[in-house]
Order: C-alpha cells, then sequence, then structure tokens
C-alpha cells in the first residue's frame, strides 16, 4: 500500500458535511490526547500532517485524508475530554457516533487505547458498541515507548483480558519508535483489499 500521496480533504464539524465517497475509510478512535493523530502521521510517514498537541482536545472536527486514489484516512476528535463542556461533548459525541454508525465506506475502526493504563469505561463502551454494530476494528495499544519489556507485557495482557482479545487481534504501537507500524499497514492493506 502506498502511503506516498497523501492529501487533506476537508474537516466537517456535522455529518451533513461529510462529502460523498466511494473510496474505503479507515478511521481512528479514541481517547483525548491517546495518540490518533499522531499515529497517522507516523503511518503516512508525514511529521505534520495532522496537527498533534501535548493538550487534549486538539481535533476537534473530524479531518479526512486522501490517500492516493485508493482510500481515506479519518481523524476522529477525542471522547472523554472533561475540560471540554458537557454540551460541547454531547455535540462531539454525537458526530462520531453518527460518523461510526452511519458511515457506509467506512471498512475498519482502529482504536486506539493507552497502554500504560488500565482499561477506560470509554474505551470498553466504545469496542462493546463497535462489536453490537458489527463494525470491524481493529484495536492499537499506542505509547508502547513509554513502558520496559515486563511491564510492556504485563499491561498488553490485561488490556487483551479486558477486551477478551487474543493478542493476534491487536497491534502494539509506538509514534514514537515506530514498533508496530508495518504490522499496522500490511493489516489495513489486507483490509482494503477485501472490501
Ligand atoms: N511517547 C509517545 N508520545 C506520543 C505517542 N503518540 C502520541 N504521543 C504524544 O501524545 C500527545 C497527544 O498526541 P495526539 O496525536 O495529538 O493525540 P490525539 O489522540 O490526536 O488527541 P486529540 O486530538 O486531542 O484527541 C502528543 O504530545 C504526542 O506527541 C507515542 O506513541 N509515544
Ligand atoms: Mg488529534
Amino acid at each position: 500500500m502506498n502511503y506516498n500521496t497523501v492529501e487533506f480533504v476537508t474537516s466537517v464539524y456535522s455529518l451533513k458535511q461529510l462529502p460523498e465517497s466511494e473510496l474505503p475509510e479507515i478511521a481512528f478512535a479514541g481517547r483525548s490526547n491517546v495518540g490518533k493523530s499522531s499515529l497517522i502521521n507516523k503511518l503516512v510517514n508525514r511529521r505534520n500532517l495532522v496537527k498533534t498537541s501535548s493538550k487534549p482536545g486538539k481535533t476537534q472536527s473530524i479531518n479526512l485524508f486522501q490517500v492516493g486514489e485508493s482510500f481515506t484516512l479519518v481523524d476522529l476528535p477525542g471522547y472523554g475530554f472533561a475540560r471540554v463542556g458537557k454540551d460541547m461533548q454531547n455535540s462531539w459525541q454525537k458526530l462520531i457516533t453518527g460518523y461510526l454508525e452511519k458511515r457506509e465506506n467506512l471498512i475498519c475502526v482502529v482504536v486506539i487505547i493507552d497502554i500504560r493504563h488500565e482499561l477506560k469505561a470509554y474505551d470498553r463502551d466504545l469496542i462493546d458498541w463497535l462489536r453490537q454494530q458489527g463494525r470491524t476494528f481493529l484495536p492499537v495499544y499506542t505509547k508502547a515507548d513509554k513502558l520496559s519489556g515486563n511491564k510492556l507485557t504485563k499491561q498488553a495482557a490485561m488490556l487483551d483480558a479486558a477486551l477478551s482479545l487474543r493478542p493476534a487481534e491487536r497491534i502494539i504501537f509506538s509514534s514514537k519508535t515506530g514498533k508496530g507500524c508495518d504490522i499496522l499497514k500490511s493489516v489495513l492493506a489486507s483490509q482494503i483489499e477485501s472490501c
């Protein structure tokens, strides 16, 4: 899969603004500040294609990036960001849920989880909901560079157990070191080829 030509398509703030598209879409979902935008930059090997920040709540719209003529990467706002008001949280939640529920060309939701922490209710809720919806999803445990070997293995096993996943069903990743990036690319390539 060739990620050399990646172009920003649009930012949307409501479902109505979403462009019609026949291209398969891969969306990146997860809690605020978990590293969704950084992961996309790593995937496409561009430092600043997508804006990232050490402060949560950076991505506030659904952002679409087209890769060649083949597929679209979709950066979603983070969920569960406490510092935006309740109304804002609700409107983001509606936007994300609406997109994940209705988008017909969405073929896979990459659910990004911080490997350092125990499973958060929001992450569990999202994965339970995706399972109910029958959506294909791919859990990615990120920020792996922040843990050493033993601790990393232990945390991954804990998240696997909490989510009832086999190790082959998820990817351990780091946007900093590139760990897991090749595997992620090949899993996404096979999703795209088989859709
Ligand atoms: N060490 C390390 N830091 C990371 C990694 N991924 C992201 N970060 C850092 O985490 C912070 C948040 O990254 P973003 O990519 O902006 O996170 P996001 O999930 O897009 O955040 P929102 O748009 O606010 O929802 C930034 O300071 C990144 O540099 C990683 O794999 N390792
Ligand atoms: Mg972001």
